[in-house]
C-alpha cells in the first residue's frame, strides 16, 4: 500500500462506511510490527463537519511525523508511540459543508421530519442524551435515535475498543475557542484524577503559547464552557474505553481575541499556524507522558 514513510505508516479503513458510503480512512504511524507493543495515541478530527481547522491540523500533524522523521524530536515521537489518526470522522458532513452549507455540523443520515443528521459528538454511549441535546432531529444537537446510531461513531468506537489496552491518550479536535478540555462534559463533577489531567493539559497550553502566543485555557469541558453536553467522544473515551488521558481540543480562533469573529471560517493562512500550535501541544503531551505510560 502507501509506502512513502519507510515502513512506519499504514493507511486503513475502519470497519463501517459513513451513511453515504464513504470510507473512514485512518492512518497508523509508528511501528507496524504487531509484536512490538508501544503506548498508542488516538487523534480524531471532523466529528463536526464545519470545523475544518481540526481536519487540516490533523493532516499537518500526519505530514510532520512522516516528513520530518529525520528531526530527533519527531523521530522520538514516532519511535516511542503508535499514533492512530482519523482526520475526517464525518466525511458526509464535511463534503456537505463544502457543497451546500458551510455551517453544517452533523452527519448526513436521514431522520424523521425530512431532516438530516445527528450530532456525532452527542452520539456516544456514555451518559447518552442526558444533557445538552435536542430531541428534534432537525436541530443541530440531536443526539440520534439511540447511542451509536451513526456508522461513523460506531466504527470509531469498535476500533478504539479493539485497541483499548494500547491507547493511553485520546485527543478529539474541534473548533473553536483555544481550549484544551478534560472530562467531563456531561456533569460539572470532576474525574478523580482531574489534577493529573489538568497538569498535562497545562503542559500542552504552555507549549502552544510559546509558538506564536496563542493562549489556550485548560479545564473540564463542563467547567470551562457554560453548558453541559453528554454523549461526547471525550467523555466516552475516558468513561467507557478507560483511556485515562482523554481530551478534546477547541482549536483557533480564540474566543478572547479579535480573531474570534472568524469562528469556523479561519482564512487559509491559519492552516500551518494552527497546525504548528497543535504539533507543539501534542509533542509536549507525548514527551511529558513518555516515561509514565
Ligand atoms: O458542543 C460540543 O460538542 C463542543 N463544542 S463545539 O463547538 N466543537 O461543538 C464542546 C463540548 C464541550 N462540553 C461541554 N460544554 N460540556
Ligand atoms: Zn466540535
Amino acid at each position: 500500500m502507501e509506502s512513502s514513510c519507510g515502513g512506519k505508516c499504514s493507511v486503513f479503513n475502519l470497519r463501517y462506511k459513513s451513511s453515504k458510503g464513504r470510507a473512514l480512512r485512518a492512518i497508523k504511524i509508528g511501528t507496524l510490527n504487531p509484536q512490538i507493543n508501544k503506548p498508542a495515541i488516538w487523534i480524531d478530527a471532523g466529528l463536526h463537519a464545519r470545523e475544518w481547522i481540526g481536519i487540516s491540523s490533523a493532516l499537518y500533524f500526519i505530514n510532520k511525523l512522516i516528513s520530518d522523521y529525520d528531526q530527533p524530536e519527531v523521530k522520538n515521537l514516532v519511535d516511542s508511540y503508535d499514533w492512530y489518526i482519523l482526520p475526517v470522522v464525518n466525511p458526509d458532513g464535511y463534503e456537505y459543508s463544502h457543497t451546500n452549507d458551510r455551517m453544517w455540523r452533523k452527519t448526513r443520515s436521514q431522520q424523521d421530519n425530512d431532516c438530516y443528521g445527528v450530532d456525532a459528538n452527542r452520539n456516544f454511549n456514555f451518559h447518552w442524551n442526558e444533557a445538552g441535546t435536542d430531541p428534534d432531529p432537525c436541530h443541530n444537537t440531536f443526539a440520534g435515535k439511540r447511542a451509536f446510531s451513526e456508522p461513523e461513531t460506531q466504527a470509531m468506537s469498535d476500533f478504539i475498543l479493539s485497541k483499548r489496552r494500547d491507547i493511553k491518550i485520546y485527543i478529539s479536535l474541534h473548533s473553536y475557542g483555544n481550549l484544551w478540555l478534560t472530562p467531563w462534559g456531561y456533569t460539572r463533577n470532576l474525574p478523580g484524577d482531574y489534577d493529573e489531567l489538568l497538569r498535562i493539559a497545562n503542559i500542552a497550553a504552555a507549549a502552544i503559547l510559546a509558538v506564536r502566543g496563542e493562549e489556550y485555557l485548560t479545564g473540564s469541558a463542563a467547567g470551562l464552557l457554560s453548558y453541559l453536553a453528554a454523549g461526547g467522544s471525550r467523555d466516552w473515551a475516558k468513561g467507557k474505553a478507560g483511556i485515562k488521558y482523554s481530551y478534546s481540543v477547541e482549536l483557533s480562533p480564540s474566543i478572547r481575541t479579535a480573531d474570534w469573529s472568524f469562528r469556523f471560517e479561519l482564512p487559509p493562512r491559519f492552516i500551518p499556524l494552527v497546525g504548528e500550535d497543535l504539533y507543539m501541544g501534542l509533542k509536549a503531551v507525548a514527551e511529558a507522558l513518555q516515561e509514565k505510560l
